[in-house]
């Protein structure tokens, strides 16, 4: 984000007495890169570490220190939190809703044991950890529309059911062990770095198109409404939260949303800047499936009232900016 988005996360995060030290995994993926050029602008350089079991993209240069890290190994992750003395650990290492349902054995040990290892080290070693939950937490039986914090949570999904579990283990060793688990149920984020094998996904790639081709082929269908949220939000939204004092926290786990929307409404909006902009529909049965069975809006009522909570970017914004960004990384 620009200098001025960055002012927006220094004003609304508290201020902090001690300097945090974080650790991000999964750190190159949608979320990872944005938050920490967020932090080190707040904080410093050496305020944060970002990792992953990929290289660094060789266009990327503004990244924060950068190491291997494999969640899976319980030992490497202790040995980069002491190594390092970190006492925030943000764990964005996950497989998405749609890419998990073509491969259930690895989610399974990315998104159960990676948490599972991501806690106990976090209780050992007296960590403040964040791990964000997702519209996918939600299932057929919840109430669709404006679903609250507290609800039926009976996912179809194996994200959906290893994201229910990320979030009642947090709980779980909050409760137990004091651990300061936090969590935060995501939209679909848009941003111009595009995610993998997401159910939302659609709402980045026709960005892409739209610029490069004129047109989209979407595969969910025409009146599918999600939850969304524009990054800077997002980005907020994970400063606000994790810079509260615990003693305003009712909860561990909380909504938080932009905007909603359906295929047919964000193509609507993109004509209102690229008129000639066409929308076609291939319906990809497992994605649809997927959505179908997820919230159309979500209510973040207690996230407002506990830590103010509050996205700025309204649909038209977000496709106003969208374009801004890619225009530039796209060259066009
Ligand atoms: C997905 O579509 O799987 C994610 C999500 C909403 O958690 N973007």
């Amino acid at each position: 984000p620009p200098r001025d988005q960055y002012l927006r996360y220094y004003e609304i995060a508290r201020k902090t007495e001690k300097k945090p030290k974080i650790l991000i995994t999964g750190g190159l993926g949608q979320l990872g890169r944005s938050l920490a050029s967020i932090y080190k602008f707040m904080y410093g350089e050496d305020s944060v570490i970002l990792s992953d079991i990929c290289k660094r993209p060789e266009n990327v240069t503004e990244l924060a220190p950068f190491q291997y890290l494999n969640i899976m190994d319980r030992n490497a992750i202790e040995e980069a939190i002491v190594n390092n003395n970190v006492d925030t650990i943000i764990h964005f290492s996950a497989l998405l809703s749609a890419i998990g349902e073509a491969n259930v054995p690895l989610a399974l040990q990315v998104n159960c044991q990676g948490v599972q290892n991501v806690l106990e080290v976090s209780r050992i070693h007296r960590l403040k950890v964040f791990i964000p939950s997702t519209i996918g937490a939600f299932g057929p039986t919840t109430p669709r529309v404006s679903t609250p914090d507290l609800t039926i949570q009976r996912p179809r999904t194996i994200y959906g059911v290893t994201k229910v579990f990320a979030e009642l283990l947090g709980e779980y060793y909050f409760e137990k062990y004091g651990v300061d688990f936090r969590s935060l149920r995501f939209p679909g984020i848009i941003s111009d770095v595009q995610p993998g094998g997401g159910t939302t996904d659609y709402a980045i790639q026709i960005f892409y198109d739209a610029l490069k081709y004129g047109k989209h082929k979407c595969y969910l269908r025409h009146d599918t409404a999600l939850p969304m949220m524009y990054n800077d939000d997002c980005m907020a939204s994970v400063i606000n939260f994790l810079s509260t004092p615990s003693t305003k926290l009712s909860m561990r786990t909380y909504n938080v949303t932009g905007i909603s929307f359906t295929p047919a409404q964000i193509a609507e909006a993109i004509q209102r800047v690229i008129p000639h902009f066409q929308i076609e529909y291939d319906i990809c049965p497992i994605r649809q499936k997927i959505a179908d069975t997820w919230p159309q809006s979500l209510d973040d009522s207690t996230a407002r009232q506990d830590w103010n909570w509050s996205p700025e970017y309204d649909l038209d914004q977000t496709v106003n900016i969208m374009f801004k960004l890619l225009s530039k990384k796209l060259n066009i």
